[in-house]
C-alpha cells in the first residue's frame, strides 16, 4: 500500500464513453505514477447513475493497489468534495451534423452549476480540466461561476488535436510519431483551431524542412486535423472516446509533471493577451509546466502571416461563442 496522500479526482460523465475509457487508467496509476494513490469521485446524471453502479463494481473487480476510495454520486456537492482535480467530461455529445455552437445553450447551464459546486466543495487550489464540448467556452463558464478559485487553474482540452496533428505529420514524414514535437494548437477545440506546423519539429529539425510540400501542410494537414473529430464520427457513428480519454490523461500528466526542456504541450487557458489575443477567452496556447506545478505560456514563437490569419479566425469564433453563451445564459462572461 502506497503511503503518499491520495490525489482526489472528480470525474463527471464517469459512466459515459470517455469517462469509462479514462477512469480505469486513472485508478491504475497511469497518470500520476506508480507510487501515487488516487481516490475517485464519480459523478453522473439520469440513466448514467445506473450504469455507474456497474462501473463501480468493475473498479472493485480490478482491485487496483493505488485506488483508495470510490465515491459514486449524482450530487454535485458530494461529487466535488475535497477534489484536487475535476475532470469535467459529462455533457450532451455532438451528433453528426451538429455544430458546437448548437451545444452552447444546452451544455452551458451544466457548467454554471458545476463551477459553483466546485468552488463551494473542492480544495481551494483545485485544478479543473473541461472536456465536454464546446470545451473552451464551457471552461470559461465554469471559471466565471466559481468565485474564489484561481483563474489559472481552469483548462480546456486541446491535447487530442495536438496528438492527432503529431500523428498526421509523422505519417507524412515516414517517422514514428514520437519524433514529432512541439505542435501548438492555437485557439478553439473546434474546426477553426490552428494546428501550428510552422513551429513543430520532426527528429529535432523544423517540420517545414522535413515536409516541404507547403500545399499539403497549409491545406491538407490543417484541414484534416480541424475535421478529424467529424471524420471519426462519420466512421464510428459516435464521437472520439478512447483517444479523447487518452488525451485528457495526457493533459493531466503534462500539467502535473514538469515539461521536458525545450518542449511544450497544448491546452486552452484564460487569455491575458499573450500573442495579442483578446483577453478573457479560453484560448489554446503552447504551455510549459514548471517544477513547482505552475505553468507559463511559451513566449516568443514566430508566427508568420499564414499562422496569424488562421489564429485570427479561431479567436473570432471564441469571442462569438462567449457572446452567444453569455446571452443564452443571461450572465456576464
Ligand atoms: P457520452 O454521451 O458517452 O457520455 C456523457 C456522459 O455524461 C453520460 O453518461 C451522461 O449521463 C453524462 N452527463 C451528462 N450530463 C451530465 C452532468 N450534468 N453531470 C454529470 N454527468 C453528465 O459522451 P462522451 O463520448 O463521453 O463525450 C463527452 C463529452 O466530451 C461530449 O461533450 C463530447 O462532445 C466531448 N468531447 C470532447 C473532446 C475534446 O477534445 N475536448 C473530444 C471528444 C468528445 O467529442
Amino acid at each position: 500500500m502506497a503511503t503518499k496522500t491520495p490525489i482526489r479526482i472528480a470525474v463527471t460523465g464517469a459512466a459515459g464513453n470517455i469517462g469509462y475509457a479514462a477512469i480505469f487508467r486513472l485508478a491504475s496509476g497511469a497518470v500520476f505514477g506508480p507510487d501515487q494513490p488516487v481516490a475517485l469521485n464519480l459523478i453522473e446524471v439520469g440513466p448514467g447513475l445506473n450504469a455507474l453502479n456497474g462501473v463501480v463494481m468493475e473498479l472493485e473487480d480490478c482491485a487496483f493497489p493505488l485506488l483508495t476510495e470510490v465515491v459514486a454520486t449524482g450530487d454535485l456537492n458530494e461529487g466535488f468534495k475535497d477534489a484536487d482535480w475535476c475532470l469535467l467530461i459529462g455533457a450532451v455529445p455532438r451528433k453528426d451534423g451538429m455544430e458546437r455552437k448548437d451545444l452552447l445553450g444546452i451544455n452551458g447551464k451544466i457548467f454554471v452549476g458545476q463551477g459553483d459546486a466546485i468552488a463551494r466543495n473542492a480544495k481551494k487550489n483545485v485544478k479543473v480540466l473541461v472536456v465536454g464540448n464546446p470545451c473552451n467556452t464551457n471552461a470559461l463558464i465554469a471559471l466565471r461561476s466559481s468565485a474564489g478559485l484561481r483563474e489559472e487553474n481552469f483548462f480546456a482540452m486541446t491535447r487530442l488535436d495536438e496528438n492527432r496533428a503529431k500523428s498526421q505529420l509523422a505519417k507524412k514524414a515516414g517517422v514514428h510519431h514520437s519524433a514529432v514535437k512541439n505542435v501548438a494548437i492555437w485557439g478553439n477545440h473546434s474546426s477553426t483551431q490552428y494546428p501550428d506546423f510552422t513551429n513543430a519539429t520532426i527528429q529535432g529539425k523544423p517540420a517545414t524542412t522535413v515536409i516541404t510540400d507547403q500545399a499539403w501542410l497549409k491545406d491538407t494537414f490543417v484541414g484534416d486535423v480541424q475535421k478529424r473529430g467529424a471524420t471519426v464520427i462519420k466512421a464510428r457513428g459516435a464521437s472520439s472516446a478512447a483517444s479523447a480519454a487518452n488525451a485528457a490523461l495526457d493533459t493531466l500528466r503534462s500539467l502535473h509533471f514538469p515539461t521536458p526542456a525545450g518542449e511544450w504541450h497544448s491546452v486552452a487557458v484564460l487569455s491575458k493577451g499573450d500573442y495579442g489575443i483578446t483577453p478573457g477567452i479560453m484560448f489554446g496556447y503552447p504551455l510549459r509546466t514548471k517544477a513547482d506545478g505552475s505553468w507559463e505560456i511559451v513566449q516568443g514563437l514566430p508566427l508568420d502571416e499564414f499562422s496569424r490569419s488562421k489564429i485570427a479566425i479561431t479567436e473570432k469564433e471564441l469571442i462569438e461563442e462567449r457572446a452567444t453563451a453569455a446571452e443564452a445564459l443571461g450572465i456576464k462572461l
